[in-house]
């Protein structure tokens, strides 16, 4: 009876105002019926308009909560978000490595939903040859996708090759998520490739929105949900698909300016 529902752990950032980061994966924790825990690694102020200040947890206090994680409960899958520093990639790293918190989703958040880079180089080299193979699934977005293999994307077939090189760093099963300048606007395509060399795409019609916070998280987090219930990573990657469309096409108005994603609208899937 101990420890029989499903736990599902985000090792992330708190971002104060709900809507990305922590928050987002612990919404979606909740609506796809999973307990999630988290390991807090960082903290960002920030509110509709952008994040305006961000610290750090000291890497001893990360550790603790991974030990006392680990002495209590069986965490059947994790999923990582903003790991903002090289210490701290080395740290959740050698704690995924001590530990069995099951199969881990990487989200790796290296740019802005719009191509801002995030990640100093020596972060992004730990997260290169640390952490992403040590990924059961990755979920990069377009701009990481490039930044992370050097191939410019402008048509499917290079996001297609992004895909198989992202393979190559480690990581067992792929999303490339696409971009709707690609498609002029009107859809965009994610690219799958899995494992065993399988692929296939996922499209969804493009929502002219400003609230799209929490998109990637929401993404990642579902698929670290259903793994954590015992889900096949393909039927895991339709499913966290199905989600985050449905939470991006029924806007809810929190805030002046870039919003939330509506977890409520995706409850039924
Ligand atoms: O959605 C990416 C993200 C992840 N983690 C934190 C964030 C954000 C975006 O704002 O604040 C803490």
């Amino acid at each position: 009876m101990v420890n029989e529902f499903p736990q599902v752990l985000t090792i992330a950032g708190s971002d104060s105002d709900g809507s990305a980061g922590m928050q987002a994966d612990l919404h979606t924790f909740f609506i796809r019926k999973t307990y999630g825990m988290s390991v807090l690694v960082a903290a960002v102020a920030g509110n509709s308009y952008g994040i305006h200040a961000v610290e750090t947890l000291p890497l001893s206090f990360i550790s603790k909560q991974f030990d006392v994680l680990a002495s209590d409960f069986h965490i059947r899958a994790s999923k990582t978000g903003m790991l903002s520093d090289a210490d701290l990639i080395h740290t959740v790293a050698d704690a995924y490595q001590t530990y069995d918190f099951g199969p881990l989703v990487v989200d790796p958040v290296i740019t802005t939903k719009h191509g801002a880079q995030l990640l100093e180089d020596r972060a992004f080299q730990a997260l290169k040859t640390k952490l992403l193979p040590l990924a059961e699934v990755a979920t990069p977005n377009f701009f990481e996708a490039q930044l992370l293999t050097g191939i410019t994307i402008e048509t499917e077939e290079e996001q297609r090759l992004a895909a198989q090189a992202i393979q190559t760093l480690g990581v067992k099963n792929v999303i490339v998520k696409g971009w709707h300048h690609l498609a002029a606007q009107s859809e965009v395509a994610d690219y799958v490739l899995l494992a065993d060399g399988t692929d296939f795409w996922l499209r969804h019609q493009y929502f002219e929105t400003t609230h799209i916070n929490g998109t990637g998280d929401t993404l990642s987090a579902t698929i670290a949900a259903e793994l954590a219930k015992g889900t096949d990573v393909a039927t895991a990657i339709h499913i966290a698909h199905d989600v985050t469309t449905a939470a991006i096409a029924h806007e809810i108005a929190v805030g002046h300016k870039f919003g939330p994603i509506n977890h409520w609208a995706a409850e039924n899937i």
